[in-house]
């Protein structure tokens, strides 16, 4: 059989339970998914010769890595031809690109620092999702910023905010597309703090200052990302769940909740937490990684959890009400490589959960018809899935199956290696 007669067999069987493979192709090719500029450097940018703080972690050193904007970009459009469906940049204030003397302190940063990303965003014709970098910089103090009993420090952290939100704004006025903001802090302390309110309440009204930033909520979607803790903050995290999702509630004129599933504890299930918010929520955003063990930050794979998320996406219907990203970091392997997985992993997850009868499966549960929900519910894993994947990526120009893994060799031998 070709790959084509594989895949009109495959589309007649899911028919068969009320699956239309066609409508399914279709629906995911038009949804953004926001493709993390920092897989390409271990979330170093461009503004510091530090390392990375903040309670997050990269580990290995294979060889290659983006050291400049232009590798890096040279490097994500390497990934760009070899994923399916629709790309969104995301990138961290960290990553301004400065004429050489004309250096801005996170503080002072302007859209004019982010022209060139404008102009890359414009050539492939994708928005650009961003973030202030509350980490890696000297002007963190004690571990603190948004929720620093230092005034100056705060103030200096609250105008990094600021000066964000303009240019989250000049994003969308430039690609025509909203801008999705996200604010996170590793904010906390290694041990047990004598006053856990305090930070929280500087914390707040930080975030509140931010958001005082005059903007279009049509256009630039401020997020607020909580965390459980982070490695050298085991004891306290200023932004936790109910920190973050409090904050999210009592402002969601003005800005949104976003979820990573590697911010829980190991049992906790973000697939769970989708439909939660979406209840109260008009929008949400998410940060798609693999947590092991801990926040690890491992590369995404097409694993039961991944799949289980991409499920209450879909068959909730919010397509248009959850903006999804990808959020993780591995240096151990070729980091191009890694974001190809991750993002095809997450294309996968999607596609299987609109190739899924989610109606029919519904309508069991309502009849509590919980032996037969079972039974089809596992039969419909090892259906021909395979095939409707290597249609689409077919009808997206790149390759079904691991081929792509060639082209990413080739650019390793004659690329990254002589870097
Ligand atoms: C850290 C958060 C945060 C970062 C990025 C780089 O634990 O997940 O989203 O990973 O901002
Ligand atoms: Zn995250």
């Amino acid at each position: 059989m070709t790959r084509k007669e594989q895949y009109e067999s495959a589309k007649e069987m899911y028919a068969k339970i009320g699956v239309d493979t066609e409508k399914a192709i279709a629906a995911l090719m038009e949804q953004p998914v926001s493709l993390h500029c920092w897989q390409g450097d271990d979330v170093i940018g461009f503004d510091h010769d530090g390392p990375l703080t903040g309670g997050i972690q990269t580990t290995g050193d294979y060889p290659g890595k983006a050291r400049t904007p232009e590798q890096l970009m040279a490097d994500m459009e390497k990934v760009m031809s070899l994923v399916p469906g629709k790309v969104k940049l995301n990138i961290h204030a960290c990553y301004a690109i400065m004429e050489p003397g004309q250096f801005a302190d996170r503080d002072q940063l302007e859209p004019k620092h982010f022209a060139k990303w404008v102009e890359f965003a414009k050539k492939h014709n994708v928005g650009i999702d961003f973030n202030p970098t509350f980490f890696s910089h000297d002007k963190v103090k004690d571990g603190l910023t948004l929720s620093s009993p230092d005034e100056e420090t705060r103030k200096f952290w609250i105008n990094h905010g600021k000066a964000c939100i303009r240019i989250s704004q000049y994003f969308a006025e430039e690609t025509g597309i909203p801008c999705v903001m996200n604010i996170w802090t590793g904010d906390g302390y290694k041990d047990i703090p004598a006053d856990r309110m305090g930070p929280r309440m500087r914390y707040k009204d930080s975030i509140e200052q931010i958001l005082s930033e005059p903007y279009d909520f049509k256009k630039v979607k401020p997020c607020v990302e909580s965390k459980v803790f982070g490695i050298g903050v085991e004891a306290f995290t200023a932004g936790s769940a109910e920190f973050v999702l409090s904050f999210a509630a009592a402002h969601s004129d003005k800005c949104l909740p976003l979820m990573d599933n590697g911010h829980y504890h190991p049992t906790e299930m973000v697939s769970d937490k989708i439909p939660a918010l979406l209840c109260f929520f008009p929008e949400i955003a998410l940060h798609i990684t693999r947590p092991i063990r801990w926040d690890s930050d491992h590369v995404v794979l097409f694993d039961d959890e991944t799949r289980e998320m991409a499920k209450e996406i879909v068959r909730n219907d919010a397509f248009d009400r959850v903006y999804m990203a990808l959020d993780y970091f591995d240096a151990s392997i070729n980091r191009i490589s890694a974001w190809v997985v991750g993002f095809r992993s997450w294309q996968k997850a999607l596609l299987q959960a609109l190739c899924t009868p989610n109606a029919q499966l519904k309508e069991l549960q309502e009849a509590n018809r919980m032996t037969e929900l079972m039974v089809h519910q596992e039969e419909v894993k090892t259906y021909p899935f395979g095939a409707v994947w290597a249609e689409y990526c077919d009808r997206c120009g790149v390759a079904g199956d691991a081929s792509w893994l060639d082209e990413v060799l080739k650019y390793e031998k004659e690329v990254l290696l002589k870097r």
